[in-house]
């Protein structure tokens, strides 16, 4: 028990002493917790159980109207020195934040129970694995975690006891029942504050966070963990913490292919990592959809494991048409946040079936019609599942190994300019294809939605130190792999014709993307050489069975010499902002770039 654990048990009581809560529960990680848990979310008011001929095992969450994504105005990396944490990142000094976010705390759980969730990230014990502790007074993070981490008090403790370390991780909703005066209030469904702060200290490896109760925020594991500290400690330590899906591709020959994508948040990872290819021959497995972890190992390759045990998937926009396998996955132990609830107890979102139902609650608890004005599931709605429920779901998926990695794409949401893939002509091009990176904004993150915007590796709220020196970190670990490093992609399933509609079906069709990728990697296309990189040529592309028209091909492939000029003249200002912390190799690349254009 991680209860019996000196460093551990002295850790819980100094917070205790600060958060007041008025009892402690430690989590084993059990069903009996999990049936307890949801119930009393049930009784409360923050789960509607779903009808469980339909749905057995599952809860819709209503949050709050407030919190309903991650904030990233109120993420702050505290490290030591302010460029350390670089441009890119919000910073605040170390201790000023803890000052500030101590009298936060001090009594926020008062009248709450505080809970204490042991759990790892990847397989217990795994060689790329490590374990973390969260402290929290939401029921809704503790049933939350334990579909999304592995939970268990006894293993956290036998790790803990070899001599593991592990992350500390505290999180208040920030609503507390009763004040300092010891006047009560009742709970609301779902308490939050409006006042948030989601914090790491990269150097000492800890995070606190305060004020919200949903997704990233919250679920400490996730992006504070898995990302922004898991970064830093990758940089210390020679390995990667990357935003990327992982599968493994299996091609019509039998030949099976390690495929990792960074695409920024709500721009497909998941989609892609359940994919049903429509390319007849090809099967994708499931092995992440969100994070990877990956280390160069003794045999000079590097290998990945998703570190996650679940998926936190967004709703609108899933159905049987797009991603037929999370919709099976989504059959029973769901808890959906901020979707519609139908009238016979079950839920739905836009995009879930081409029929719209006559009637629904919305995700706000009120009445809604295909009449009403604004969606029934909120943009960045939510479905929280184990990764085993996916049908696609690799069999060895949680190996503790990791596997090799045969390629990486980078991709985000570009109208425009982006061709539909570009393989990069070295691990230096590729990493400069990685952090020049651009996408508009989704509904993942507060702000303005469909704003273009830099986000380099899919990492601008992820990266837990200074950009650039992530990306010197990328061109390091490029020279440890060196002939063995996996080759780079551009890909963009996004970009737009004359008439605004997608030029490319996307989804089940990206299979074809994977399909001339396998050919390259076989020396069996030759491509064409482009400035960018090399793109496809339209005869070694499996297009056959869509409805890409040549002049659809062309779009998708079409270089403008200027709008790249363009492009490279708005790199050139964003690097300008890192200063001499920008690798000489990404300068270099920019200038040949530049050139080139300036020629074309
Ligand atoms: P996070 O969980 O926020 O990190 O997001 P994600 O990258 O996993 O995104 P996800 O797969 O959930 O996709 C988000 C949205 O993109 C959904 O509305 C999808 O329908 C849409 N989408 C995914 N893949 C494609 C595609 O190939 N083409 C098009 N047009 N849309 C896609
Ligand atoms: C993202 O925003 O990239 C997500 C959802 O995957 S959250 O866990 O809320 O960060
Ligand atoms: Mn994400």
């Amino acid at each position: 028990m991680v209860q019996q654990i000196e460093s551990v048990r002295r850790w819980v009581e100094d917070f205790a002493k600060v958060l007041q809560p008025d009892r402690i529960e430690w989590v084993q990680g059990t069903r009996e917790e999990w049936d307890r848990l949801t119930q009393q979310l049930v009784d409360g008011g923050t789960f509607t159980r779903l009808n469980p001929e339909k749905r057995p095992n599952s809860f819709l969450a209503r949050t709050n109207p407030t919190d309903v994504a991650r904030v990233e105005d109120r993420t702050f990396i505290c490290s030591e020195r302010e460029e350390d944490a670089g441009p890119t990142n919000n910073w605040r000094e170390p201790a000023a934040m803890r000052a500030e976010l101590t009298e936060a705390f001090t009594g926020a759980m008062r009248g709450r129970t505080m809970y204490v969730i042991p759990f790892s990230m990847g397989p217990f014990g795994g060689d790329i694995s490590q374990v973390g502790i969260q402290l929290t007074d939401s029921p809704y993070v503790v049933v939350s975690m334990m579909l999304m981490t592995r939970v268990d008090d006894a293993k956290a403790a036998e790790r803990i006891a070899a001599g593991d370390e592990w992350v500390p991780a505290v999180h208040s909703v920030g609503y507390p029942l009763v004040d300092a005066e010891g006047n009560t209030r009742s709970d609301v469904p779902w308490p939050c504050n409006s006042t948030k702060y989601i914090v790491q200290f990269p150097e000492t490896r800890e995070i606190w966070s305060y004020g919200s109760g949903y997704g990233g925020n919250a679920l400490l594991g996730k992006k504070c963990y898995a990302l922004r500290i898991a970064s830093a400690m990758g940089r210390d330590q020679g390995w990667l913490a990357e935003h990327m899906l992982l599968i493994r591709a299996t091609s019509p020959q039998g030949r099976a292919y390690h495929i990792t994508a960074a695409f920024p948040s709500a721009c497909g990872k998941t989609n892609f990592a359940m994919m049903r290819p429509r390319l007849a021959g090809w099967k994708v497995e499931t092995l992440g959809d969100d994070i990877v972890w990956m280390r160069p190992k003794a045999d000079g390759r590097l290998y990945a494991i998703n570190p996650e045990n679940g998926f936190f998937g967004v709703a609108p926009g899933t159905g049987v048409q797009t991603n037929p396998n999370a919709i099976e996955a989504l059959k029973e132990n769901v808890i959906f946040t901020n979707v519609a609830l139908t009238d016979d107890g079950d839920v739905w979102w836009e995009g879930l079936t081409p029929e719209v139902p006559e009637h629904l609650i919305d995700w706000q608890g009120d009445d809604w019609t295909p009449d009403s004005p604004t969606p029934a599931a909120h943009p960045n709605s939510r479905f929280t599942v184990r990764a085993e429920q996916a049908p696609s779901i690799a069999p060895d998926w949680d190996a503790p190994e990791g596997v090799p990695v045969d390629a990486i794409l980078f991709g985000g949401r570009r109208r425009t300019n982006t061709p539909l893939v570009m393989e990069a002509r070295s691990w230096r091009d590729g990493v400069y294809i990685g952090a020049t990176m651009a996408s508009e904004q989704t509904a993942a993150a507060e702000g303005t939605v469909g704003k273009l915007r830099r986000d380099p590796f899919a990492m601008l709220p992820f990266c837990g130190y200074n950009m650039a020196d992530y990306w010197g970190h990328w061109l390091e670990i490029g020279e440890t792999l060196g002939e063995n490093a996996p080759r780079i992609y551009g890909v963009n399933w996004f970009r737009r014709g004359s008439d605004g509609s997608f030029l490319w079906p996307g989804f089940g069709d990206n299979s074809r993307v994977i399909d001339w990728i396998a050919k390259r990697l076989e020396g069996e296309a030759e491509g064409e050489q482009t400035l960018l990189g090399v793109i496809p040529r339209e005869e070694e592309f499996a297009l056959e069975g869509t409805e890409v028209t040549d002049d659809d091909w062309r779009q998708l492939f079409d270089l403008d010499p200027r709008a790249w000029l363009d492009e490279t003249e708005d790199a050139a200002r964003y690097f300008a902002m890192f200063g001499d912390r920008l690798p000489e190799p990404l300068r270099e690349r920019l200038g040949e770039l530049r050139d080139r254009l300036a020629d074309a």
